[in-house]
């Protein structure tokens, strides 16, 4: 921990008198807080007001996002035409619990003929892929709508249009230059960074589509459990959505994450971000780092009470395997790292041949917070495929850096902080 705080950076915000007097003075608080909240952009009572009483008319119109009008037309004529819709996301906690959502939301809005999807990690790979568009021809689907996932696959839309299949693409991952064909694009970093939904999750996404659908805010408890998983910022929408979410999580209580967290000893009164970042989500994610995400979907949509205990067994079992794996890699890297690597290199990369694909993530997170460097840990497969997972620090955008490496990269996105990526 005293590493951690040693290497960083501070960057104290100066205070501004007369904000901070008018902000005080009207709302008869002390000038410190009144100096805290400016720092935040809350700088009027009415922004204190929403800051401190989240409440459902914060959410903004999802037609205010790009694409949703489009969206909503096409899939008001798969309803009336009786297509098959193929929900296809992710296998970490946002891919899944938007995945969920929108499939409860297209039952909700009265189409039955939706079938949720979601790659397998080690044999998919992220994503949509041509290979899966055609699996979902064979099928007879006619209308793929992604979550989570989706703003760079190029390939899959040009094999979908070959074959006469629409794409509505909801995600949430910075979009390239070229973006894919498609019926509908649906991407919070699309729009206007100031937008109040610019920063929502894959989950939160699609959430907005199953607003526009129906018209009233559902499953707000999967929002804030994707929102936090996927270590969003909490502020604008967000904020409110995940506020509003945790206390759905605490009333509701769906039976899948209610048995989940009742044999993780976890206590669903007063949920915050805590039980799910260290509780919840790293039992979810596990299924997908492992084997099959498949397994947490079910857990959140399912509704018998025998099969919720059974699953979330399992993923806890799951959990901790993830755990051995993890520590067995990290104490692997920090012995390379410390043998072999000088000690103010500005960028950490180690390879190994079968370190776990699902699991390196995790280990490049924990050795960049532990040296305060950007650090990628890059696998190698049996059929000499090398795929990498980036983590960096605050103030090095990767995507960036991955850029200006394209030519040597088969695959790569991701976000500032976390990305991925294939070698040649
Ligand atoms: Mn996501």
């Amino acid at each position: 921990m005293n590493d951690i705080l040693q290497n960083t950076v501070w960057k104290i915000n100066t205070w501004n008198h007369e904000k901070v007097d008018y902000l005080s003075s009207s709302l008869e608080i002390p000038p410190i807080i009144a100096h805290l909240l400016i720092n935040r952009g809350i700088d009027t009572p009415e922004k204190v007001e929403e800051f401190f009483k989240p409440s459902i008319k914060q959410i903004v119109s999802p037609f205010s996002l790009k694409g949703m009008d489009s969206a909503v037309d096409r899939i008001m004529e798969a309803k009336n035409k009786g297509e098959k819709i193929w929900v296809f996301g992710d296998y970490d906690v946002d891919g899944i619990a938007g995945t969920a959502l929108l499939t409860r939301g297209l039952k909700r809005f009265g189409i039955q003929n939706v079938y949720p999807l979601l790659p397998e990690r080690l044999s998919d790979g992220y994503g949509l892929t041509p290979e899966i568009v055609e699996k979902a021809y064979s099928e007879s689907v006619r209308l793929i709508i992604t979550v989570d996932n989706g703003i760079s696959t190029i390939p899959a839309s040009l094999k979908a249009m070959e074959l006469g299949i629409d794409l509505i693409i909801t995600d949430h991952h910075i979009p390239s230059e070229e973006l894919p064909i498609a019926k509908s694009i649906i991407n919070p970093r699309l729009e206007d960074p100031e937008h109040p939904s610019a920063n929502l999750c894959g989950a939160g996404v699609a959430f907005k589509l199953a607003l526009a659908l129906n018209g009233s805010p559902n499953d707000l408890d999967l929002v804030a459990l994707a929102t936090i998983a996927d270590v969003m910022p909490l502020t604008g929408e967000n904020r409110t959505l995940v506020s509003l979410g945790l206390k759905h999580l605490s009333k509701y209580k769906r039976i899948g994450l209610r048995a989940l967290a009742e044999m993780s000893n976890i206590s669903m009164d007063d949920m915050d971000v805590e039980k799910i970042s260290y509780g919840l989500a790293p039992r979810i994610n596990a299924a997908g780092r492992l084997d099959n995400a498949f397994k947490s979907l079910e857990l959140l949509l399912c509704e018998n009470d025998d099969k919720v205990l059974e699953l979330s067994q399992e993923l806890i079992k799951a959990n901790e395997e993830r755990k051995n794996i993890e520590n067995e890699i990290l104490n692997d890297a920090i012995s390379e790292i410390e043998a072999y690597i000088e000690k103010d290199a500005p960028v950490i990369v180690l390879t190994r041949r079968n370190w776990h694909q699902g699991i390196i993530g995790l280990v490049a997170s924990r050795l960049a917070h532990r040296y305060s460097v950007p650090v990628a840990l890059i696998t190698v497969d049996e059929k000499g495929v090398a795929k990498g997972s980036i983590r960096s620090i605050y103030g090095i955008d990767i995507i960036q850096i991955l850029n200006q490496c394209k030519h040597i990269l088969e695959q790569y996105g991701g976000h500032k902080l976390a990305a991925g990526f294939t070698l040649f």
